[in-house]
C-alpha cells in the first residue's frame, strides 16, 4: 500500500515540476491529487503518462491524505499549512511562511536530513528558498572539511523564481525590442530584458533584500548559526537556473585541489571544473537536471584559506520541486510516516 499524495499549487511553475519529479523518481504514491485555486478547478496537468483534473482546494479534504507538497505562497500556506497538518496530513511548504518558525524544520536533505524527524511539531516542514538550497549543498561538504567562518555570496536569478507571469515579462520585452514595441515593467521594477536588476523580493531596512536576508538566515539555520554570510541577491534575462558567485573564507587551510576533491565525492554536488573554454557550467545547461554543478574552484588570495566557488542549479527542480521531493522521499525511506491507508 502506497501513499496518498496532494500538489497544492500544481498548476504553477514548481506545482508542475513537482508532478513530474515524483513521476521520474518513482515515489511510492497511490494517489497523486493535484489542487489549487477554484480559479484553476478543471484544469488538466501531467502526471507521468496520465492527466489529473486539477481540484480546488478549499473542497478537499485531507483526512486520508499523507503528504501535502505546497507551492501556493506564504499567505495561502499560512492560511491552510495549519489546518491540513491538524487532519494529520505533512504539509512540505515551497513558501517563506514557516521557515524562520522554531517548532518547523527547515530541510535540504544533503545538509541535515536528521531535522526533518522534527516535523512533529506542528506537521509542516519548510522547504528553502531556491538560491540557498543550491549554496548550502556546495557549503556543507566544505564546511565538515575546513569549518566555514564568512560566506560572500553573489547571485545571478533566473526570472523564473518569480514564476510564469515573470517568464512572461522576459520573453515579451525580448520581443518588443527586436520589433520596437515599447516596453513596460509590470512584474519587474525596471526593463528585464538585456538587463540585470539587482532588487529580489521586498527591501528591508537595513537596505538589505528580503532574498539576500533569506540567504543569510536559511544558510544559519540548516547548516551552522556560527557562519557570517553576506548577499547580493541580483535578477538576469535567464528562464530557468540560478547562478552564484560564492567567496568562502575557513577556520582551516583548504586547497583547490583538495576542495574539488571533496565536492567531488559530495552528495547532490557535480564538479565541472577545467580550466578551459566551456569548461564550466552556465545556468541553461542546468536546467532540467537535478545537480548542483560547482565550477571555477580558486584559491583566494586576498584572505587566509580562502576559496571562490562559481554555483549553478535549476532554481525550480533542487531550489524547489525536486528538494521537496527528496523531503517527503527522507519521511517515507526513515519511515518517519506510514500510510493512513495501511495505518487504518
Ligand atoms: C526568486 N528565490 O528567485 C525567489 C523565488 O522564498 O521561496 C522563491 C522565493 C521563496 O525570485
Amino acid at each position: 500500500m502506497g501513499y496518498k499524495i496532494a500538489i497544492v499549487g500544481a498548476t504553477g511553475n514548481v506545482g508542475r515540476e513537482m508532478l513530474d519529479i515524483l513521476a521520474e523518481r518513482g515515489f511510492p504514491a497511490d494517489e497523486v491529487i493535484a489542487l489549487a485555486s477554484r480559479r484553476s478547478q478543471g484544469t488538466e496537468v501531467s502526471f507521468g503518462d496520465r492527466t489529473l483534473k486539477v481540484q480546488a482546494l478549499e473542497n478537499y479534504d485531507f483526512s486520508d491524505t499523507d503528504i501535502c507538497l505546497m507551492s501556493a505562497g506564504g499567505t495561502i500556506s499560512k492560511e491552510w499549512s495549519p489546518k491540513i497538518g491538524a487532519k494529520g496530513c505533512v504539509v512540505i511548504d515551497n513558501s517563506s511562511a514557516w521557515r524562520y518558525d522554531a517548532d518547523v524544520p527547515l530541510i535540504v536533505p544533503e545538509v541535515n536530513a536528521d531535522a526533518a524527524a522534527g516535523f512533529t511539531k506542528k506537521n509542516i516542514i519548510a522547504n528553502p528558498n531556491c538560491s540557498t538550497a543550491q549554496l548550502v549543498v556546495a557549503l556543507k561538504p566544505l564546511h565538515e572539511a575546513a569549518g566555514i567562518k564568512r560566506v560572500v555570496v553573489s547571485t545571478y536569478q533566473s526570472v523564473s523564481g518569480g514564476g510564469k507571469e515573470a517568464m512572461e515579462e522576459l520573453f515579451n520585452q525580448t520581443r518588443a525590442v527586436f520589433v520596437n514595441d515599447p516596453i513596460e515593467p509590470k512584474k519587474f521594477t525596471k526593463r528585464i530584458a538585456f538587463n540585470v536588476i539587482p532588487h529580489i523580493d521586498v527591501f528591508m531596512e537595513d537596505g538589505y533584500t528580503k532574498e539576500e536576508w533569506k540567504v543569510l538566515a536559511e544558510t544559519k539555520k540548516m547548516l551552522d548559526p556560527k557562519i557570517k554570510v553576506t548577499c547580493t541577491a541580483v535578477r538576469v534575462p535567464v528562464f530557468i537556473g540560478h547562478s552564484e558567485s560564492v567567496n568562502i573564507e575557513f577556520e582551516r587551510e583548504i586547497t583547490a585541489d583538495q576542495a574539488r576533491d571533496i565536492l567531488r565525492e559530495a552528495p547532490g554536488c557535480l564538479v565541472i571544473d577545467k580550466h578551459e573554454d566551456g569548461g564550466y557550467i552556465t545556468p541553461y545547461e542546468s536546467a532540467g537536471e537535478d545537480a548542483t554543478y560547482i565550477s571555477r574552484i580558486r584559491e583566494d588570495a586576498t584572505v587566509e584559506n580562502g576559496l571562490n566557488l562559481w554555483v549553478v542549479s535549476d532554481n525550480l527542480r533542487k531550489g524547489a520541486a525536486l528538494n521537496a521531493v527528496q523531503i517527503a522521499e527522507v519521511l517515507v525511506n526513515r519511515g518517519l510516516i506510514k500510510p493512513k491507508k495501511q495505518a487504518a
